[in-house]
């Protein structure tokens, strides 16, 4: 199918096989991609949950469970698996996918792994994206589970309304998170693992760490809630959290996270728009040429060139 319109409504109206499609269309991008994009319909803030942490923190599995949790309360899940095909997590897909057996035959529950097949604006607009079409399929809960390595988890974690950190106890002194930079932008924070016996210091210690680094004036005090999702404890306490998010949000619309986020997705229109009409330039095909002929060409003078000749054909 490939009228945008019945696309969208297709979509809209719950088939998945659209929706499947509409997804890989979306991860490679381009033109067919935006068409489809710019006539979903509108849907509210609010729905998109960042699931971020170090590598084998627990992410999946506690995904799984809170996906069990949400389903518990009659809602809809959509899962969205990140993998930036580093050769750093490589592997760790599968793995991930066995994992999440437990949600498969729930026709409730559709998950989804995004690869960076290079498309333009990288990983995040491809989950960003992806996140708009399960939005407009109608899903109560959108997932997005990242790698919790660098740059490309804390571009992703930009697409998400709510972020929740996942922190596995016993990592020694130093919480994993801070170095990353991700306890400052968690909107809620789960200690993972919480059957075993180091995990109640951890929860100490970001407890201790949050009411630090969060003024008492804050109008959302990030909680901090300790689960097993082995064991299955704990469980409720943070869907609960995660739902009181989205209410704090629904009535806070205009957070500095919320607006970085809006400012974010224009940033990412741009940079695809532009990139996309510089590349219709008869500049940008002979700078190819060029560059394949001189090694030591001046790149910031042959950007500016063809900058130039594109605004020229704007007028
Ligand atoms: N004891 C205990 N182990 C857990 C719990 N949750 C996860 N694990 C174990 O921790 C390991 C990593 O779990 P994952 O859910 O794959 O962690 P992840 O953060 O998704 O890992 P990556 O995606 O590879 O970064 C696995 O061996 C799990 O069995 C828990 O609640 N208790
Ligand atoms: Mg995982």
């Amino acid at each position: 199918m490939s009228d945008p319109q019945r696309r969208a409504d297709a979509i809209v109206q719950g088939d998945r096989r659209v929706l499947a499609q509409a997804l890989t269309t979306v991860e490679r991008g381009g033109a067919d991609a935006r068409a489809l994009l710019r006539i979903l319909p509108a849907h509210p803030d609010g729905r998109v949950i960042g699931i971020t942490g170090a590598p084998g923190a627990g992410k999946s599995t506690l995904t799984t469970a809170l996906a069990q949790a949400f389903r518990a309360r009659g809602m809809t899940v959509a899962i969205i698996a990140v993998d930036p095909s580093s050769p750093l997590t490589g592997g760790s897909l599968l793995g991930d996918r066995i994992r999440m057996y437990d949600l498969a035959g729930d026709s409730g529950v559709f998950i989804r792994s995004m690869a960076n097949r290079g498309r333009l604006g990288g990983i995040a607009a491809a989950t960003a994206d992806a996140t708009a079409l399960m939005a407009a399929a109608g899903f109560s809960v959108i997932m997005i589970e990242t790698v919790g390595a660098g740059q490309s988890d804390v571009a992703v974690a930009d697409v998400a309304d709510t972020i929740l950190l996942v922190e596995a106890p016993g990592m020694g002194d130093e919480v994993q998170s801070i170095k990353a930079g991700l306890l400052e932008v968690a909107d809620v924070i789960a200690v993972s693992k919480s059957d075993r016996a180091d995990a109640a210091a951890t929860l100490q210690q970001l407890r201790t760490l949050v009411q630090m680094q969060h003024p008492s004036d804050d109008s959302w005090p990030v909680p901090v809630c300790g689960v097993s999702a082995l064991q299955h404890t704990g469980i409720e306490a943070l869907t609960d959290a995660l739902l009181a998010h989205q209410r704090f949000l629904a009535t806070h619309p205009h957070t500095a996270r919320a607006l970085h986020r809006r400012r974010m997705s224009l940033h990412r229109a741009i940079e695809v728009q532009l990139y996309e009409a510089v590349s219709r330039t008869a500049a940008w095909q002979s700078a190819h040429t060029l560059l394949k002929h001189d090694a030591r060409i001046n790149i910031d003078m042959l950007a500016q060139q063809i900058l130039a000749e594109w605004r020229l054909s704007a007028h």
